[in-house]
Parts: structure tokens; C-alpha cells; sequence
């Protein structure tokens, strides 16, 4: 059986679906996932292996107007996961665009369409979230304003949420796998480890606990993470993370009113955690106050931003 591989970049807007979409394809979550847009913020791999055949997805972060160098990063990240894939998967969502009358599509997703014309990349529209469409015939119109813009390989409407139309997206990316070596072990996920893994997941409980600008300035400083044996011969984790935040207002509020906010993500970070490596877990967090670290190259390196 000879082995066939494909690359595969999945960009858009932020907050479309694109890590919902890796993680569904995957059966497995490898990227984080919230509400609030900019949840993603390096460009993380998953891999799909099935018989002779190996897919792996870049996930980017949403492509958005910077405002600071974290942005920029991010949107370096974008260009960066756009460079020697054999095919990129264009995401956009069914709900939003349709409330727009005229036929402008948003900013961000004209960007990137210009990329993929500057960089010849052949490409896949997916129409996601189609679960929260009203009126299917919709998207015809939808497909049609983007079919404008550019020569799609195939447009492809699913919901990431429910797996709906999932296994079309994969069937059609087979047509792009070219014979060559599985690039990683047939049993990999992702090449994103166990220890930044654990840290996106805190992450992702501030996102989804907190409010306004104040997840999207935090960074987590994962400081020690150990497996060990405890005295009656069980495994643990232990762990121990700083909470970088931008300023004093942001460290109270989360903290919370007598530490209940800090204690309330810990929980539920702990329990994912537990539920990841199939062993208890100890985590404890701190909160500390780096002004403006998004816009210092320094502490955007320490952190594993750039
Ligand atoms: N109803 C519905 N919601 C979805 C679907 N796919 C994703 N979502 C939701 O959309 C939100 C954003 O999902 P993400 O996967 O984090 O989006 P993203 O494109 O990776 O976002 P960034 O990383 O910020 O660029 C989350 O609240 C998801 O639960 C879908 O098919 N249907
Ligand atoms: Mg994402």
C-alpha cells in the first residue's frame, strides 16, 4: 500500500470555527476553543491518518487588523501556515454574512483571498456553522458572492459543531494527497506538546470565564509541570502557572471577589487536565501583572508567541 500525504491550512476570520473544525475532523481537541475571537494565537498542527493516507491540518490564527505586536505575530502565523501546503480550506461562517446587504465581504477574508491568488494556492471554501442557518437556499447566494472573488476547487457548507457535511470536506481533500511518506507516526495528534497544551486549556478557561479585553491580554507562564508518584504509589500531575495579565484592574478581576473567579478556572482547567492524561492533577495558579507585554518582543518570546 503505497502511502499518500497532504498538507492543509485552514485560515479565515477569527472566531469562523476553524480550530472547531480541526478538532471535529480530528475526533480529538488539539486546539483550544471560545466565543471570543483571537482564541488561537500560534499556528498548531493536527493529524489525520486513515489507512494509506495522511492529512495534516495547520490551524492559524484569525487574520484581523493588528493592533499590537502579538497581532502581527499572529498574522505572521497566518502567512506562515499558508507557505508549501498542497491545499488551503477557507473558512467563513453562514450566519453573519447573510445579515450584510450589500456584497462586500468582510475585509480580512478579501486579504486573505489575495494571498492565496499572490501565493497560486489552490483552495476550499467551507461555508461553516450551517446549523444556525434559517433559510438554506441562502447559501447559494453566499456561494455565489464568494465564487466572485475567486476560483474555489469546491465549496463545501458543514457544521463543525454537529460533524454535519465534515466527512464531504475530508473525502474532497483526498484529491490532494500526492504519494510520499506519512510525515508524522501514524498514531501522532499534533506536534503540539503535552505542557503548551496544558497551558492553552487554562487559557481557554479564562476566555470562556471572562469578560471584554481582559482574556485577550493574558499569556500563561507554565512553570512547573511534573509527573510523579505520590506516597500511595498513584500518579499526579502537578503544575504551577502564572496568569500574565496587563494591568492591576485585569489581576482583580480575575481574581474575583475573595479569589472565587481564580478558584472557579482552576476547577474546570484541572478537571480537562485530568481528563487529558487520565491521572489526578494538582494545579496551583498565580496572577501577575506584565504591562504591555503585547507589545514587548521579550516577554512575547518567553511566553511562546512568536
Ligand atoms: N453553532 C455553531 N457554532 C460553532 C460551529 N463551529 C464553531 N462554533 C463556535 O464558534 C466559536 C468560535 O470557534 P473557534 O473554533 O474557536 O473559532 P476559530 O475560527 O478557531 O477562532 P480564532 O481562533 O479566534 O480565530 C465557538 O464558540 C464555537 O463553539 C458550528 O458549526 N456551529
Ligand atoms: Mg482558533
Amino acid at each position: 500500500m503505497k502511502e499518500k500525504s497532504a498538507f492543509i491550512t485552514i485560515i479565515g476570520r477569527p472566531n469562523v470555527g476553524k480550530s472547531s473544525l480541526m478538532n471535529c475532523v480530528l475526533g480529538q481537541k488539539v486546539a483550544i476553543v471560545s466565543n471570543k475571537p483571537q482564541t488561537t494565537r500560534t499556528k498548531i498542527m493536527g493529524v489525520y491518518t486513515k489507512e494509506e493516507t495522511q492529512l495534516v491540518f495547520i490551524d492559524t490564527p484569525g487574520f484581523h487588523k493588528p493592533r499590537n505586536q502579538l497581532d502581527r505575530n499572529m498574522n505572521k502565523a497566518v502567512g506562515d501556515g499558508m507557505a508549501d501546503v498542497d491545499v488551503a480550506v477557507l473558512v467563513v461562517e453562514a450566519v453573519t454574512r447573510f445579515k450584510m446587504d450589500d456584497n462586500a465581504l468582510p475585509p480580512a477574508e478579501l486579504e486573505l483571498i489575495k494571498e492565496l491568488k499572490r501565493r497560486k494556492l489552490k483552495a476550499i471554501l467551507v461555508i461553516n456553522k450551517i446549523d444556525l442557518l434559517e433559510k438554506k437556499e441562502e447559501l447559494l447566494n453566499m456561494i455565489i458572492r464568494y465564487n466572485e472573488q475567486f476560483e474555489f476547487e469546491t465549496v463545501i457548507p458543514l457544521s463543525a459543531r454537529t460533524g454535519d457535511g465534515v466527512n464531504l470536506l475530508l473525502k474532497e481533500l483526498n484529491r490532494f494527497t500526492k504519494v510520499a511518506p506519512h510525515y508524522f507516526d501514524d498514531d501522532d495528534v499534533t506536534d503540539q506538546p503535552d505542557k503548551v497544551f496544558v497551558a492553552e486549556l487554562i487559557r481557554e478557561k479564562l476566555l470562556r470565564t471572562l469578560e471584554r479585553e481582559v482574556p485577550h491580554g493574558i499569556a500563561i507562564d507554565l512553570e512547573r509541570f511534573v509527573e510523579r508518584d505520590t506516597n500511595s504509589g498513584e500518579p499526579i500531575v502537578e503544575i504551577e502557572a502564572t496568569i500574565i495579565c496587563e494591568k492591576d484592574s485585569h489581576k482583580g478581576i480575575i481574581i474575583g471577589k475573595g479569589g472565587e473567579t481564580l478558584k472557579k478556572v482552576g476547577s474546570m482547567a484541572r478537571r480537562d487536565i485530568e481528563e487529558f492524561f487520565g491521572i489526578k492533577a494538582n494545579l496551583k495558579l498565580w496572577v501577575k501583572v506584565k504591562e504591555d507585554w503585547r507589545n514587548r518582543q521579550g516577554l512575547i518570546h518567553t511566553y511562546g508567541l512568536d
